[in-house]
């Protein structure tokens, strides 16, 4: 039999070459009797689209960032939070893979939607580019930003003063180049591999949030595979936290080094200062609350969990 197994981005992106690493693994386990069939982004039509395959049945497996079904189930917008999970990777990753809060509780969630999410993990800490060089949040005042499809981070941007526009990452690089969106976020691997940094002329290191990316299943395909089968899914989904961690590391720095060679596209890195930080989460921690509170159809008490269990990491 055959899986397929859709991502949001290229072959030698990270999520792609999950998919691929993925596919290596259970092939070799099953002794080539279960084929995995990875998708780039692109072909299957956009990040939404494939959301709504996933949830179909038109596909069995599907690499998803949360931000594309922000409107459709509103815990996933917990990682849109900016400066909520912990600044550094290592710690959202040890996070996402042990926490309660996200593997049961907004699993459950998803269900509810078709989708079941198998594992949380980052992609890497994002940054912001733009033209401007944002360092203080007065600079998103008049910046059109790009975001995915998702409610709050439209208003999270919206608080920092910027307008807010969303697109799918393939129509990133010529509204940018356009300067119909001036700014966006994501991790530096995929600012250089989508050439952001072509087109725009800094990039802030914000530490504001780490990009999240999800394994899914669909829901009513998993739920009626074998025991064996699900088994031998969830022990490679597992085994795979250790090897996309250490591919995004190598990816991100590799990036960085690859913007900062690359002079025919001179970018500004800014590298934001303890007391410039202070300045966005004095604007952006007041949103926490607004989520918690105010943000129609969310679970107030898997946050609170959340918050304990990353509390618990920080040991803060
Ligand atoms: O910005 C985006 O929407 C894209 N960024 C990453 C890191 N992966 C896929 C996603 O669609």
């Amino acid at each position: 039999q055959t899986w397929g197994f859709v991502t949001e981005e290229l072959e030698g992106q990270v999520q792609y070459e999950y998919a691929a690493e993925f596919a290596n693994r259970i092939s070799e386990k099953t002794d080539g009797a279960i084929t995995v069939e990875p998708y780039e982004y692109g072909g299957l039509g956009s990040e939404v689209d494939q959301a709504q395959l996933l949830q179909q049945g038109g596909i069995e497996m599907a690499v998803m960032s949360p931000g594309f079904t922000g409107g459709q189930v509103p815990d996933g917008q917990i990682f849109s939070l900016h400066y909520f999970f912990p600044a550094k990777p290592e710690l959202t990753q040890e996070v996402l893979t042990n926490s309660e809060a996200l593997n049961t509780d907004l699993r459950a969630k998803y269900e509810e939607h078709s989708i079941t999410p198998l594992s949380f993990w980052t992609e890497g800490s994002m940054a912001w580019t733009s033209n401007v060089g944002i360092d203080e949040p007065s600079d998103w005042e008049g910046l059109n930003m790009r975001v995915q499809e998702s409610p709050l981070m439209r208003e999270t941007y919206a608080e920092y003063g910027a307008t807010v526009q969303s697109l799918s990452w393939g129509e990133l690089y010529t509204a940018l180049d356009r300067e119909t969106v001036d700014a966006q976020e994501n991790p530096i691997f995929f600012i250089e591999s989508a050439s952001f940094h072509e087109v725009q002329d800094t990039i802030t290191v914000s530490h504001h949030n780490n990009y999240i990316a999800m394994t899914t299943v669909n829901t009513d395909w998993y739920n009626g595979l074998s025991d064996a089968e699900k088994t031998l899914i969830d022990e490679t989904v597992a085994e795979m936290q250790d090897w996309v961690f250490e591919e995004q590391k190598s990816q991100n720095d590799a990036g960085l080094e690859a913007i900062e060679a690359d002079t025919e596209n001179p970018t500004e890195i800014i590298e934001l200062t303890e007391e410039q930080i202070a300045a966005f989460k004095e604007v952006a921690e007041p949103v926490h609350e607004f989520y918690r509170d105010e943000v129609e159809g969310i679970d107030p008490e898997l946050f609170d969990k959340l918050k304990q269990e990353i509390a618990e990491v920080t040991g803060e």
